[in-house]
């Protein structure tokens, strides 16, 4: 049987079709202090390339964050964030990328700014509960939201996935108060915030349980230290971890990949959805 319900989800100027193909969303972070690629991409101009090259890769969606959710990492202000983000959405749109823009916030102020300099969706790692507002900026914008589960006040003797579906039911209220539509969510689980490392893997193998929800699934291991930990190596040498599982999530019904190492995943996702559904007509 499919592992992938068809959605289609609405954004302001046409949809995503999400089903057997994976779709890809690459990391574009406008932090000086990055986690996994080192704040190396730091120039508009270099930005602008990075996010062509990844394009050209298989991206599907461009996610530009300019505060680190690396554990550690200090809070970024508003007109911090603002200043790292706005320019490069705006060098982005410019660049014609075919490719849609996320904006990684949670921050309503910058989340708005974000949506009229050209980002098209909200990735908020706070599934809508730090900053409420940023319900009501989506859905004035008419962008999809996608709502990770992060939820720092859990209560970690209960089971992750039973909390987890009251976490959300959390957000989906506060959308709908908000008037954003069914159509226009995706449900993250989080991997990495706010979980051990046992109960990441836990995670993993029990994702296809989120699929009842009844929304798409991203999925979002990229270079995290559930890789890194397990393999004891440093980030640049978790790609063929991550790729493991990300065809894992796959497989339990995933449909957006949040990654750093696109190439890898796009060749990985292709050789999982012709295994699942059949190669590409044009190859037999
Ligand atoms: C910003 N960010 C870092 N990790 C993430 C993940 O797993 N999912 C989403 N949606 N965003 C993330």
């Amino acid at each position: 049987m499919s592992p992938h319900k068809r959605f289609t989800v609405k954004r302001r100027d046409g949809v995503i079709a999400l089903g057997p193909k994976a779709l890809i969303m690459g990391i574009l972070n406008v932090t000086p202090d990055s986690f996994s690629d080192g704040g190396t991409h730091t120039t508009l101009a270099d930005t602008v390339a990075h996010a062509r090259q990844m394009v050209t890769q298989g991206a599907d969606i461009i996610d530009v964050g300019g505060e680190s959710t690396r554990p550690g990492a200090d809070a970024v202000a508003v007109q911090a964030e603002l200043d790292r983000v706005v320019p490069a959405l705006e060098a982005l749109a410019d660049a014609e990328l075919d490719a849609l823009v996320s904006i990684d916030t949670y921050k309503a102020l910058v989340a708005d700014q974000a949506l009229q300099s050209g980002a098209q969706i909200v990735n908020d790692v706070y599934g809508l509960q730090r900053d409420p507002e940023i319900a009501d900026v989506a859905a004035l914008h008419g962008a999809p939201v996608i709502i990770m589960h992060w939820d720092t006040k859990r209560d970690t003797g209960k089971d992750l996935i039973a909390e987890m579906r009251r976490y959300f039911e959390v957000s989906l209220e506060i959308a709908a108060k908000a008037g954003i539509e069914d159509e226009r969510i995706m449900l993250d689980p989080g991997f990495g915030f706010g979980k051990s490392f046992a109960e990441n893997y836990a995670l993993l193998r029990r994702l296809s349980e989120l699929n009842t929800m009844g929304y798409p699934l991203l999925a979002g291991t990229s270079r995290k230290s559930m890789i890194g930990k397990l393999l004891d190596v440093e980030p640049g040498a978790r790609v063929a971890g991550t790729v493991a599982s990300n065809v894992l999530a796959y497989q339990a019904g995933a449909h957006v990949f949040r990654v750093h190492d696109v190439a890898a995943h796009s060749d990985a996702l292709r050789v999982a959805e012709a295994t699942f559904y059949g190669p590409p007509k044009e190859i037999v």
